[in-house]
């Protein structure tokens, strides 16, 4: 997923310097303790050097015993630096990853209504997770061994050369070979792994289609075909991780080659100077054990290095969301005080929109001016723009052409035509709309909305489950529970999207007279499919293809507009037919 704002990438900060001021202390620190420890490593072979061409070899046993209590000292020491570097590691790489986390999250809210709807909530999801795992798990190997690797190579390389300079020329030619390798291994594992979370993105689009349409999908007998969707992702991702880890495993048994090549080469050097009569065992053995700090070194170094491209390609994912446009919360200016509130009209002067990524105008040339208090009736067939108009109502999406006048958000409340409801209770939902509502105030938005009734029939009242685990409420009850959710915020404009097309006529009627009753009499717009829902409205706006075609009362429509009589028409003829 790109997050398709069409925003050009002005230099954005990288995840490291976003949160280098945060932990970059502690990081340090523990950074300072894996190079600690790496000392008392390196220091190790050359005490037993000692120990074993002076104590041992000239048969002293007192050199022999204080180099022996070294060894164990400096074991001791070391043992305690990496304690501590482990403890550090993980407690700072698991709150690093917390902070990610809850920073990503805000700026997924803080996403304007209108960019939001274009981002990927799969990839967003992965991103959240999986992405943030691998940069977690990167951190953590980062302050044990990542240090580590290099600072005990480089030691180790000081050591042996200190130890026997002639020897350690061997080390001038493996070691830039082996970085030479590394190098190589960053670059094209990055492309590789950054292909990988895609599917991951690409997998978790697959499931959760399946999950959210898996009624539809039994109905039509496609379980087949969504097996093999899913089987086909499934397959892409192994086929990705497969190459990406082929390549990484590579890595391992060619650096392990070249260095087990120079510990043969040291024995067989050794061997020479044995017989030109400089025979040092300990010496001997002290590098060969260096060569093995090397080589563990560089080997460990790969490992990391496998994760670190990992954590790249996920850390340049998580920083596109970070570095996407947010707006600081917009939501802070909610007042609670001074409900209801007061009612606010709305005015679209000569409005066009057209949907991001849509092919043509949905809305053309809008006009129109809604006084405060009036309770004003929406309606037009199917794919006439009436969701959109609500949409340019609220503020979540923006008009190409034209201007909207309208109260701010807090003031408005819509129902969208598509019911939302958390899992929760029935109580906890309504609260969404006013979290400091009392039981009074629920119980009167209840009632305009028609909700109350079917409320109070449930054995578990307001503290009934919905959502998940919960009561499966029907089409209608639904309907007046967002119903209800948006009453309660008293606003000074309420939009109802076809909120109440799931709601039988007669309850439909008593919820429209509620509405005229409400305290603080806010402006209404009322979207709908039937005549009979707005013929009361003061006035109704007929829309044909993104235009106003008219606004007038019904009675007027029903005399001079045309598209309102046919779809009068429709639906009386309709009744006629059928009932
Ligand atoms: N449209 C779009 N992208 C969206 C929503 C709508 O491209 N996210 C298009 C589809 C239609 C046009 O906009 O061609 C108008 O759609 P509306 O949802 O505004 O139409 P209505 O609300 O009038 O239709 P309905 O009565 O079915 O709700
Ligand atoms: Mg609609």
């Amino acid at each position: 997923m790109k997050l398709k704002d069409g925003h050009t990438e002005v230099k954005a900060p990288s995840l490291t310097r976003r949160y280098w001021p945060v932990f970059g202390w502690p990081f340090t620190l523990t950074v300072v303790l894996v190079a600690l420890e790496a000392a008392c490593d390196v220091l190790q072979p050359t005490i037993l050097a000692r120990l074993l061409d002076e104590g041992v070899r000239q048969g002293r046993l007192d050199l022999v015993l204080t180099d022996a209590a070294w060894m164990l000292l400096v074991a001791g020491i070391g043992a305690l630096f990496a304690l501590s570097r482990n403890y550090f590691a993980s407690h700072i790489s698991l709150s690093c990853a917390a902070r990610i986390r809850s920073d990503l999250f805000r700026k997924i809210v803080s996403r304007p209504v209108d960019k939001a709807a274009l981002d990927d909530p799969d990839s967003l999801l992965t991103r959240l997770t999986n992405d943030i795992t691998q940069v977690q798990n990167f951190l953590n190997g980062a302050m044990r061994i990542f240090f580590k690797a290099p600072l005990l190579a480089v030691g180790a390389i000081l050591m042996a050369s200190l130890l026997d300079p002639g020897l350690a020329a061997l080390l001038l030619v493996i070691v830039p070979l082996v970085l030479g390798i590394l190098a190589f291994t960053i670059g094209r594992g990055f492309g590789l792994f950054r292909h990988v979370q895609e599917q991951m993105d690409r997998l978790n689009t697959v499931f959760r289609e399946f999950l959210t349409g898996v009624r539809v999908i039994k109905a039509l007998e496609r379980g087949s075909d969504e097996e093999q969707r899913f089987a086909k992702a499934a397959g892409n991702l192994a086929e990705v991780n497969t190459r990406a880890l082929w390549f990484m495993t590579r890595v391992g048994p060619m650096v392990a080659l070249l260095v087990n090549l120079g510990i043969v080469a040291v024995l067989w050097l050794g061997l020479q100077s044995a017989e030109a009569g400089d025979f040092r065992p300990g010496h001997l053995i002290a590098f060969v054990n260096y060569m093995t700090q090397i080589l563990f070194a560089l080997m460990m170094a790969t490992n990391i290095i496998n994760s670190l491209v990992r954590a790249r390609a996920s850390a340049s994912r998580i920083s596109e969301v970070l570095n996407a446009p947010g707006q600081e919360n917009p939501d802070t200016e909610r007042e609670e005080t001074d409900l209801p509130h007061q009612a606010a009209g709305l005015e679209f002067h000569r409005v066009s929109f057209r949907w991001p990524g849509g092919t043509g105008d949905v809305i053309r040339d809008v006009s129109f001016r809604i006084e405060a208090g009036e309770f004003i009736g929406i309606v037009g067939s199917t794919g006439s723009g009436k969701s959109s108009l609500v949409q340019l109502a609220c503020g979540f999406q923006h008009p190409h052409g034209g201007s909207i006048s309208r109260p701010a958000r807090s003031h408005i409340a819509v129902v969208p035509q598509r019911v939302n409801l958390f899992s929760g209770t029935i109580r906890s939902n309504l609260l969404w709309g006013h979290p400091n509502a009392d039981q009074a105030q629920l119980e009167q938005a209840a009632e305009a909305a028609g909700a109350k009734e079917f409320i109070d029939g449930f054995p578990d009242g307001w503290e009934t489950r919905v959502g998940r685990g919960g009561v499966t409420l029907s089409g209608g009850q639904k309907q007046r529970l967002s119903l209800a959710r948006a009453l309660l915020r008293q606003p000074g404009l309420l939009i109802l999207d076809d909120s109440t097309s799931a709601v039988d006529s007669l309850t439909e009627a008593a919820i429209r007279t509620a509405l005229r009753a409400l305290p603080g009499k806010p402006t209404i717009v009322l979207v709908a499919q039937r005549i009979a829902s707005v013929a009361q409205a003061d006035r109704v706006l007929v829309l044909d293809e993104g235009r106003l075609i008219d606004l007038g009362t019904h009675r007027e429509l029903s005399v001079r507009c045309e598209i309102y009589r046919d779809i009068i028409r429709s639906q009386t003829g309709w009744e006629a037919d059928h009932v």
